[in-house]
């Protein structure tokens, strides 16, 4: 059990298990006749991963790793990644892994709106089987200047896009998390501007990197990382990366996000990576690697310029970077 739990994420990118093994070891475990979710069996008591067996899309995981996406550096533990952790509806600090178990995540449903030829709600079971899942290893970083390494798991978020059809005129999307007083006592925290909202444009939704995460790990994604869909955009700050999405709307105005409306001084709408832009407060020019000691250089658009700069090029008077 435990060498088959031992995955190649658990490696440094550059000993990434190629696609080839990967397959194999999936093939494998199916002669076995063991369930894709006893590998998912969690060694950290009280989670939710630990009982796979309740989530109903256990069963898709692992998928297969997309290795256009590379590391520089290793992946990060997973019991780092799923006990530090920023989630405000359940605590504005970091050790809210506990506190997130009580988020329901079942049954789920997903609405589709604003700009749209046709509005929709959607359960969250029935979506995420259309869409083409695969695994991908990205870095995370934190406007606190604290990173990460992880494999998500998920679907290009342009295939959420197609599914939803916008019109014409749709030049942004805009997320809300849920927002449910009974489990979420973050809310209870009426300074906030509740719910949860973060936005994209629709060239920056679209593009190869920006990512729909339903799993992490090889498993369904944790509560306190986000289940069961969140926001992945590794080029830029953390925040954007909006978690537990149940409202997906198309506009044509450009919208306010979460900290945005907090601190409009501190936090802008394209929060792209960037070490040479100081937040108001502290250097964004190096990192801590979560579960190291070590500080890195952070990079320019997190290390994913040759994917993202085309899109700002156009931009100059625009506030890219903060
Ligand atoms: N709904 C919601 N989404 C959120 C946040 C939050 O507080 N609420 N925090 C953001 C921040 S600041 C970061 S760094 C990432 C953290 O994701 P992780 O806990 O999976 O590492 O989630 C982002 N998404
Ligand atoms: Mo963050």
């Amino acid at each position: 059990m435990h060498v088959i739990r031992k995955k190649g994420w658990e490696l440094p990118e550059s000993a990434a298990t190629d696609e080839s093994v990967f397959l194999r070891r999936r093939e494998l475990v199916k002669a076995m006749g063991l369930a894709p979710a006893f590998l998912a069996a969690s060694s950290l008591p009280g989670f939710a991963a630990a009982d796979p067996a309740a989530d109903p899309t256990a069963d898709l995981y692992p998928v297969m790793q997309n290795l256009r996406y590379r590391l520089d550096r290793p992946v990060t533990e997973e019991k780092w990644a799923t006990t530090y952790n920023n989630f405000y509806e359940f605590g504005s600090h970091k050790q809210i892994s506990g506190a997130a178990q009580a988020l329901k995540i079942r049954p789920w449903t997903v609405t589709f709106g604003g700009l749209v030829e046709k509005e929709m709600t959607v359960d969250f079971d029935t979506l995420v089987r259309q869409m083409p899942l695969e695994e991908r290893l990205y870095r995370h970083r934190c406007v606190e200047a604290w990173s990460m390494a992880v494999p998500w798991s998920g679907f290009p978020m342009k295939a959420l896009v197609d599914f939803a059809k916008p019109l014409s005129g749709a030049k942004y999307v805009v997320m809300q998390t849920q927002a449910d007083k009974e489990t979420m006592p973050g809310l209870k925290e009426f300074w906030y501007p509740w719910p949860y909202t973060e936005g994209l444009s629709i060239e920056e939704a679209t593009n190869e990197l920006a990512f729909i995460a339903t799993g992490l790990y090889g498993k369904p994604v944790p509560r306190q990382n986000g289940a069961p869909l969140r926001l992945v955009t590794p080029w830029k700050y953390g925040f954007k990366c909006i978690k537990s999405l149940v409202h997906i709307t198309f506009t044509d105005e450009r919208p306010v996000g979460y900290w945005e409306k907090l601190q409009a001084a501190e936090y802008g709408f394209w929060a792209n990576v960037n070490p040479e832009v100081p937040h108001a407060r502290w250097s964004q020019a190096d990192e801590r690697v979560l579960g190291t000691d070590e500080r890195v250089p952070t990079l320019l658009y997190n290390g994913y310029t040759e994917f993202v700069a085309d899109l700002y090029k156009d931009m100059k008077g625009e506030k890219l970077f903060m």
